[in-house]
């Protein structure tokens, strides 16, 4: 039997690579991949990655201000964790053929979008806790499906990214525990942040399924594994026991068991605000944009300093052999 030599025409690849998705295989990055599929992985990345630096600011506010010795050592482990998070994720789509530069140059000059939740200000320290307990709560929910994903160095780096969020999660949840075990003004401290974060929590799942755009593609592809709404379910499901046994009431009063459903009802969600805060009309966009602008454009020294390292082994290395 004689071989043919030629390249592969875009057919053939194509159908390689639905196969590969049909049968749940992995794409690898040295693999073909359509246009469309590598560009959706790296807006979602990219996405995700921005997310995950951004997200150190609110909670970054109160590294200085923490209570005691032990809370401020649990806060930095845990924003320095987010910051890891990010790198794995930029790695990620880098495979892709993106540009790290290029997507934190995109970031900065609002290109590319990062999660709404983060444009929201931390006002007292149970913030800090409420952001474990719902933020990284409403994180882990989303994520834990895209460990499954069909895009490869992405899954994998979920599986530890979601391993560390359960962590996060945990950590939020014992500081409220203590809290609410406090005094009132503790207690109320509490109730004031579950108030603030409730709903923007639910807004981190995206649009309502009718009105996201991207959904039906990212499924068929299998980058998502489930729908917005149905994330979002899930959430409240698992949220409203969690909130029972803290003692806190979450800000909704359509929140009700509906037995027939066998899920939580929730009252509708504000997405007049989550358009707003996504087109950079939030709280905190500005800011924190800015901040992260001046943090890159202070770090160029020491992004200058180790290229020249590296270019320097590198010459040394050379002359050796
Ligand atoms: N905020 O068609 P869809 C974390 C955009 S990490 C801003 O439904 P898709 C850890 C969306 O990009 C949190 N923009 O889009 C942590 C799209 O824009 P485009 C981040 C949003 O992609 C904890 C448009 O709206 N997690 O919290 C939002 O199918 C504590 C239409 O929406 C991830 O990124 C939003 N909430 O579904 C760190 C997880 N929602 O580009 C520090 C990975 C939607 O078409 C402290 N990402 N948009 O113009 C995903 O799972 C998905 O991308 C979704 C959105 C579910 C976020």
């Amino acid at each position: 039997m004689t071989m043919s030599l030629d390249a592969p025409d875009e057919t053939m690849l194509q159908q390689h690579f639905d196969s590969t998705i049909a049968h749940e295989h992995r794409v690898e990055p040295r693999d073909w991949m359509p246009d469309g599929y590598r560009k959706t992985m790296i807006r979602q990345i990219a996405q995700h990655a921005h997310s995950e630096i951004i997200g150190m600011q609110p909670e970054g506010n109160w590294i200085t201000r923490a209570p005691s010795l032990r809370r401020k050592a649990v806060l930095l482990a845990k924003v320095q964790d987010e910051a890891g998070h990010g790198m794995y994720l930029y790695s990620a789509a880098e495979t892709l053929g993106a540009d790290r530069a290029d997507l934190t140059d995109k970031l900065v000059h609002g290109q590319q979008k990062y999660s709404s939740i983060f444009n929201y200000p931390t006002l007292s320290y149970a913030d800090v806790g409420v952001i474990g307990w719902l933020v990284d709560g409403a994180a882990i929910c989303n994520q834990v499906p895209l460990c499954r994903s069909s895009y490869g160095p992405y899954g994998r780096a979920m599986i530890r990214i979601c391993k560390e969020e359960s962590f996060h999660q945990r950590q939020g949840y014992e500081l409220l525990m203590t809290m609410m075990a406090g005094t009132d003004a503790q207690r109320a401290m509490v109730q004031g942040a579950v108030d603030r974060f409730w709903w923007p929590s639910l807004m981190m799942f995206g649009p309502p399924d009718d009105a996201s755009v991207n959904t039906e593609q990212s499924m068929a592809w299998g980058i998502k594994r489930h729908t917005n709404d149905e994330l979002r379910q899930r959430f409240v499901d698992m949220s409203v026991p969690q909130a029972e046994k803290l003692g806190v009431r979450l800000p909704d009063p359509e929140l009700a068991w509906n037995d027939a459903r066998q899920h939580y009802d929730f009252g509708s969600v504000d997405w007049d605000e989550l358009s707003a805060v996504i087109k950079g009309n939030g709280p905190c966009n500005a800011q924190r944009v800015a901040h992260r602008k001046a943090a890159h454009d202070e770090g160029a020294w020491v992004r200058d300093a180790a290229t020249a390292y590296a270019a320097k082994t590198s010459r040394r290395l050379e002359a050796k052999t």
